[in-house]
C-alpha cells in the first residue's frame, strides 16, 4: 500500500463515508496536546486503533507529512497534505 492509499484507508477507517476531519484526527495524534506530532504519537495511534503499521509506514508518513523536515509534524503540515491527498468529497 502506498502512501496515499493508506492515509485514505486510515481516514475511511476512522470516518466511514464523512468528510475526513483534519483537525479531529490531528488531535488523535497530537495527545499532549503541544500542537504538533512525532513517530512515536503515529506507533501509539495505531497501537491504540488496534491497526498494523510497519516502521517503514511510520518513517514514511513522517517524511511525508514534515514538509519543513523539522521532525514533527504541524496541525498545518498534517491539513495541507490530508487536503493534497484525499479524495475530493
Ligand atoms: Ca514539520
Amino acid at each position: 500500500m502506498d502512501f496515499p492509499n493508506f492515509l485514505t484507508a486510515f481516514t475511511a477507517f476512522l470516518y466511514g463515508g464523512t468528510k475526513p476531519n483534519y483537525s479531529k484526527i490531528f488531535k488523535l495524534f497530537d495527545d499532549e496536546k503541544v500542537g504538533c506530532f512525532n513517530e512515536k504519537n503515529i506507533r501509539r495511534v495505531f497501537k491504540e486503533l488496534d491497526l498494523k503499521i510497519t516502521e517503514d509506514e511510520v518513517q514514511l508518513m513522517v517524511e511525508r507529512t514534515d514538509l519543513n523536515n523539522d521532525g514533527v509534524i504541524t496541525e498545518d503540515e498534517f491539513a495541507q497534505v490530508m487536503a493534497h491527498i484525499s479524495p475530493k468529497i
